[in-house]
Order: C-alpha cells, then structure tokens, then sequence
C-alpha cells in the first residue's frame, strides 16, 4: 500500500470494473489520478498494476486525507455517495462524478439512455439488435453485465461510434450532473435497493436524473413513476399495455389476435415473438418507442423483435426433467422482478411453479409477491443469508422449505413438482452471499439441474 497526497488528484473510488475503466480512460487523457478501494484485495487490482504500474492505489478504510484533498472524486456506482466521508468531500465543495458523467461530457454522438427498476438490460439488447439490423455503428455499455458488454467509458477509447446506447443504474445517474441524452427512457419503477436508499421516493429521484438535458422521451404510460415530475419541452413517444395513443405504441386486437401497434398501426402478432410474458411485451415495446425516436425503419424494427430471443438468465428455459421444466431468472434481483417472471411463466405452463428464491434480500418487502405466487406457485424453496428473512417477511400461509446450496434446493423442488410444473430460480435478491454475481448463480443453478438430470437418467 502506498500513501502520498492527492493535491490536485482526480481520485477514483472503487477498483472494480468501473474503477478500471475510468483510470484506464484517465491515463488515456493524461489525467492526474490516484485510486481508493475499501476493500484489501479489490477485484480490478492486479489488472490495474500490469495496466498502470506507477498509480498509487490505497485500500482499505476510505484515508480522510486522501478523499478531502482530492481535486475531484470520481465514485463507483457500488460506493453509496452518503458514505459520511464523501459527504463531507462535497459540502466542502470536492465535485463528486460517476464514470456516467465523464461520458456525457466527453462524448460527441448522441446517446441512448435506459433506466428502470427491471427490463434495462432486455430493452438495450433488443435495441442492439434494431441497431445492428439497421446497419448502424452504436456502441453498447453501463450497466448491464455479461460477455460482450463493456462499462461506458471503454467505448470511448475505441472509435468513435454513430450513437451510444447506455444502460444506466440508479446508483450511476445520482453521480451524472447532466446527461443530455438524445432519448431516455424509465421503463418503470418498482422498490430495489432499499438497503441504499431512505425511501422510494429517493430512489425515484435518482432515476429522475436521466431526464436532465434531454432532447426526447420514451414514456411507460402504465407507470406513473415513468414521467418526469416537471414539464419538458421535448416530443414524446410513449407506450403500454392499451390501444396506442395518437404518439405512441400499444396493442391491439384484431381477428382474435394481438398485435404490438403504433398509432393504429399493427407491427406484428405477439405470437410472432420469442420472448414471453407481458413484462417482455412492454420491454419490446420500449425498445420500439427508442428506435422510433431515432428514425430507424419500422421493417428493421419488425424483422430485429421478430428475431430476438431473450438473454441469458432472464426466464430461460433450461431444461426439462420428467416433464418438469426448468427455468433460470438469476437476473430476477428485486421482488418487481420476480413477480413478473412468475406471472409471466405461471400464465405460459399448465402446472404450478416450484420457485427457488433468496440471498441478500437488500432490505426489500416481500410480501407483494405473495399475490402472484397464490396464484400460480406452489412451494417455495429458499437459499441464501437472507432465507429466514425472507421467509418471515411472507405470508403465514406460505411455508417454505430452506436448502444449502442451489444442488439442494433445484432436488427439493424437483422432489415438490409434478409432471406440467416449472420450477423457476428468481431469486427477487442479490447473489453476492453465495456467487460472484448473477451470472455465476445462473451457470450453478444450470449446472445443477443437468447434474440432477444425469442422476434421473442414470
Ligand atoms: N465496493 C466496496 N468498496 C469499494 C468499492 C466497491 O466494498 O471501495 C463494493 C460495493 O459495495 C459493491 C461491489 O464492491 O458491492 C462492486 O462495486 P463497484 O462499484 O466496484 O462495481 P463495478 O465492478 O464497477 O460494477 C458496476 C456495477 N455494479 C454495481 O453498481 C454494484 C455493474 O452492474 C456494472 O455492470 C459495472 O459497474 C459497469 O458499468 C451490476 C449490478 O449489479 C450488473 N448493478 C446493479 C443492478 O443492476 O441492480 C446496480
Ligand atoms: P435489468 O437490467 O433492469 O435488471 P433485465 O432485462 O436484465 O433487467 O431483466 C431482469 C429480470 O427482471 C428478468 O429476469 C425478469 O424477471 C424481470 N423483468 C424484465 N423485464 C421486466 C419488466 N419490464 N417489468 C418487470 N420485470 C421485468
């Protein structure tokens, strides 16, 4: 560890993916900058030292010295900006940015900006491949995790693209002063990351943010918390789940079918889609509203959401066992999330749903989910530091059975199903208490069904 002054610094805070991507587009730039990290080992820290040998990089306990002689802090999005010390940086006046804020004052192409409590990461991706039909150069990044995916400032040190397409967290637009993005979007708003925020309301507010400066909307009309809370003078598309409205997308019923439509117009069945669930119908939908909004053909449109067949780890079929199909929603974080998922599959199978849910539950209330799953579930199998929790926090009626590890829960749940049911990991929590993160949970929740699968057979 290393320790000398950051007078007249950039100090990063965090050295995971974000962190490095910023020192490497710092360095790019000829930029001063020294590195935080609370963490003793942080994840990015060997790849910065072979990267960048001479950054000084002290971890650990945030040094009060360091932080309040900083020219500015540059906070990753897993450091809450109410951390006391950071607080104290900017009454004292220390500018406090995100790797986001960076972005949108150095980039030169419009950008795309997506945020939401769930769907961010579906609507980029159907998005990307209206893009990639359309015969555009775009870049893809923020937020959304997974191969091929990059942190925003990555893409600006390759060339330069057509227009930026940015999936964008809550966390990243309370540090973004001004995004000015060429179309945003809120596709809705349910609770997630309580354990960050006072309220709602706050969280609300940060997602607000994406607003600031921008030159079009895309408006979820299902979802109050879609609209921004002051007047813009900036056109609008909007959609949901009714008929389409004069600016807007929406569905339709014809010859006893369902059409996705805008203004009036039918663009194609939603049988003709991949995807299932209505959360997927408003995320297609979302996703024409951007494209809309930025001229790209309607047939490019129709011919990409035709194609698109959903990411990994969000309701992915995965495999059957004795007629018990198994589904991975490890991306199913928050309880807005699950509750879609098992309303989504719940409404495609003839059987009940066998859930697998748990981990770190982020302070979130889980008794909204007790509805949807009356409806269509019928166990409930728990994992994870949170389980008890959890479990207490539904109804009384419900009473779940608790596993060690995700072998465990996927033989209890098959033990629970029958013939016709789906057992489905969504989990409406974090996975950090047991995997490296979501997409690990969703490899050993794969792993373990085909595991069990070769027991059936063998
Ligand atoms: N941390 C510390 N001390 C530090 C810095 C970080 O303990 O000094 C901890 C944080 O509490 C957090 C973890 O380390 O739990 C990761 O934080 P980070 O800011 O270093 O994260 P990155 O590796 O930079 O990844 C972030 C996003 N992660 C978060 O916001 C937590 C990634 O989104 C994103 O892909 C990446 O930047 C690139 O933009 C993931 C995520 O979970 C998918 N996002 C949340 C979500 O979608 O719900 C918001
Ligand atoms: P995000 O990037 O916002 O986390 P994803 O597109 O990765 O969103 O989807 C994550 C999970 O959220 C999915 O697995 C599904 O369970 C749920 N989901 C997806 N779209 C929606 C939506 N529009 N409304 C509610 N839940 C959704």
């Amino acid at each position: 560890m290393i320790k000398n002054s950051s007078k007249g610094k950039s100090v990063i805070i965090g050295l995971g993916k974000t962190g490095l991507s910023v020192a490497k587009y710092l360095a790019s730039k000829n930029v001063d900058f020294k590195i935080l990290d609370t963490r003793i080992e942080p994840p990015k820290y060997d790849e910065l030292r072979s990267l960048l040998p001479d950054i000084e990089i002290e971890t650990g306990e945030l040094n009060r010295k360091t932080v309040l002689e900083a020219k500015e802090l540059i906070v990753s999005p897993g450091v809450a900006i109410k951390t006391p010390i950071i607080t104290e940086a900017k009454n004292r006046g220390i500018p406090i940015r995100g790797d986001i804020d960076i972005f949108s004052k150095s980039v030169r192409s419009p950008i795309v900006a997506v945020t939401g409590s769930n769907g961010k990461s579906t609507v980029v991706a159907i998005l990307a491949k209206i893009l990639e039909k359309a015969g555009k150069n775009y870049g893809l990044g923020g937020n959304l995790d997974g191969e091929n995916f990059k942190p925003a400032l990555d893409l600006l040190r390759e060339e330069a693209k057509e227009i930026y397409v940015l999936e964008l967290s809550s966390f990243q637009l309370e540090t973004t002063e001004n995004l000015g993005a060429e179309v945003a979007v809120i596709l809705n708003l349910t609770a997630d990351h309580m354990d960050r925020y006072g309220s709602l309301e706050e969280y609300h507010q940060a997602k607000l943010r994406i607003f600031n400066g921008c030159k079009q909307l895309v408006i979820n009309r299902d979802d109050i918390y879609s609209y921004p809370t002051s007047e813009m003078d900036a056109p609008t598309w909007d959609f949901g789940f009714g008929r389409p409205t004069i600016n807007g997308l929406g569905l339709l019923e014809q010859e006893d079918d369902q059409y996705l439509a805008f203004q009036f117009e039918k663009i194609i069945s939603i049988n003709e889609l991949k995807v299932f669930g209505q959360h997927n119908i408003s995320n297609v939908l979302a996703a024409i509203g951007l494209a809309i909004a930025i001229n790209i053909d309607m047939d490019v449109v129709r011919s990409a959401i035709k194609e698109f067949s959903g990411l990994p780890h969000r309701c992915q079929w995965v495999g059957d066992i004795s007629g018990i199909s198994f589904y991975n929603d490890s991306k199913g974080t928050n309880v807005g999330a699950t509750m879609a998922a098992v309303e989504g599959l719940g409404q495609r199978i003839n059987g009940h749903i066998v859930l697998i849910a748990g981990g770190i539950a982020k302070g979130a209330d889980f008794r909204s989910l007790v509805q949807v799953f009356n409806k269509w579930g019928k166990e409930v199998i728990l994992i994870g530091q949170d389980a008890i929790e959890v479990a207490e926090n539904f109804d009384q009626t419900i009473s779940p059975y608790f596993a060690k590890d995700m072998q465990d829960a996927v033989s209890t749940a098959l033990r629970h199903a029958s013939p016709g049911d789906a057992v489905l990991l969504s989990p409406a929590c974090a996975s950090f208490d047991m995997f490296n993160d979501f997409q690990h949970r969703g490899e050993v929740f794969i792993n373990s069904v085909s595991k069990l699968e070769s027991k059936c057979i063998g």
